[in-house]
């Protein structure tokens, strides 16, 4: 019997500075796991609690009281015991109590979850993408999940939330969708990622960079990181372009996260001066995808505004209630709930109903535990919704997405730029599972 033998969590600081929750789990048999948690900065409102300490302690970003809550009160009720996954997370909800984890902290939780998936992959003597792997096919209605190496979409123009003095879209990510292997995509993000650097240096435009290891220019506008974006990617000797069936295509993706410009019922995008209903905002997508090869726009409208998000997938997406709505002749482009569906199955479920959006970005914090996560990724994947694994914009040395994005099988992953080492061990870590499933 392999129980769990010891639990210890530990206050450690994120890439922004900030504290998280680290954890280390043994098992009766020496396996040994350990884990930190990630943090948002655009978080949606409808996401699990995380607990902070809120006093003056690190600006009141403590988590002491979350770190507790593993050492005396999670500890008490797991040590000694056998547990799979399924059983772990449900005697942690349990133990919480609460709808939205507000008890123990989705910190605490997840932190336990996690480091209990990397001891329990050791233990079975098999690396932690096959062990999620296993648990998505228990979780699936599928007969099988195939295991892949994710399409990455990174995020080499960073505003909203993520920089100062930026753009109001939070996220211009390029996505190398014509490439065969992960180590080639991965190469020509790094070289268009380096030639944006030179271009907007040549432009007098500042090359720091922002939370997530993209460029955060002062642009004129939204619509400049566009052009700027595909400049890039031809002067790197790539094509800007939407069809994966051509070499070398690079596609643009883009996160709005449009609840952090969402005021009194309107959207107001301060770099264009603008101010725009749902409709026009809609509108405003249309255009910009006419023009630019933009395949994916995640958390285009706020929220709530889930009047908005019918007409925009209706329009953008391709999908709508009857055959009519759905528009066959249009380019259906991935509609992504990240605010919206906070990985959340009820939201998910409310969205399906709706035929709102067409697919979900993942965030393992946002609900707090791997059983609910692969629960959630297995209804979109009913529906027919895509799912995408995602960083937060707080992160750690920590590589458990890039194992979850293989194991689940789900094809995409966001996971930021090409530099800063929180962002880019990701994607090493995806490198190594590429060179180990070639073998
Ligand atoms: C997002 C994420 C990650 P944050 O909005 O998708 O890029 O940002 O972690 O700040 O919510
Ligand atoms: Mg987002």
């Amino acid at each position: 019997m392999k129980n769990i033998k010891s639990v210890h969590a530990r206050e450690i600081l994120d890439s922004r500075g900030n504290p998280t929750v680290e954890v280390d789990i043994t098992l009766s048999d020496g396996s040994f796991g350990r884990s930190a948690v990630p943090s948002g900065a655009s978080t949606g409102s409808h996401e699990a609690i995380e607990l902070r300490d809120g006093r003056t302690r690190y600006g009141g970003k403590g988590v002491l009281r979350a770190v507790e809550n593993v050492n005396k009160k999670i500890a008490k009720s797991i040590k000694g015991k056998e547990f799979d996954q399924a059983s772990l997370d449900a005697t942690l909800i349990k133990l919480d109590g609460t709808v939205n984890k507000g008890s123990l902290g989705a910190n605490a939780i997840l932190g336990v979850s996690m480091a209990f998936a990397h001891a329990k992959a050791k233990s079975a003597g098999i690396p932690l993408y096959k062990y999620f792997n296993k648990l998505s096919l228990k979780t699936s209605t599928d007969k099988k999940v195939t295991m892949n190496i994710p399409v990455p979409m990174m995020n080499i123009i960073n505003g909203g939330q993520h920089a100062e003095n930026s753009t109001d879209i939070q996220e211009f990510m390029i996505v190398p969708i014509g490439f065969k292997i992960f180590s080639e995509r991965l190469r020509a993000g790094a070289e268009i990622f380096h030639t944006l650097k030179k271009i907007l240096h040549k432009r007098g435009l500042a090359t720091t960079v922002g939370d997530e290891g993209g460029f955060a220019p002062a642009l004129p506008s939204n619509e400049a990181a566009l052009q700027i974006i595909v400049e890039a990617i031809t002067s790197a000797g790539y094509k800007p372009g939407t069809d994966a069936k051509i070499a070398g295509q690079v596609a643009i993706a883009l996160d709005a996260a449009a609840t952090e410009f969402y005021k009194d019922g309107k959207y107001v995008l301060t770099r264009d001066s603008k101010t725009f209903s749902g409709e026009e905002l809609i509108a405003w997508y249309e255009e910009l995808l006419s023009n630019y090869p933009i395949i994916s726009i995640e958390d285009g409208l706020a929220e709530d505004d889930w009047d908005s998000y019918v007409k925009m997938t209706k329009v953008l997406g391709g999908v709508g209630k009857t055959k009519s709505d759905t528009d066959s002749t249009k380019k259906k482009t991935q509609l992504v709930g990240d605010d919206l569906f906070v990985t959340n199955i009820e939201r998910l479920e409310k969205g399906i109903a709706m035929n709102v959006a067409n697919s979900i970005l993942i965030k393992l914090n946002q609900i707090g535990t791997i059983s609910e996560t692969l629960a959630t990724i297995a209804m979109a994947k009913k529906a027919g919704y895509t799912s995408i694994i995602s960083h937060r914009s707080g992160e750690t040395e920590d590589v458990t997405i890039a194992d979850f994005a293989v194991g689940t099988g789900v094809g995409q992953i966001k996971t930021g730029s090409l530099s800063r080492t929180d962002r880019v061990a990701k994607y090493n870590q995806l490198l190594r599972i590429e060179e180990e499933l070639r073998h």
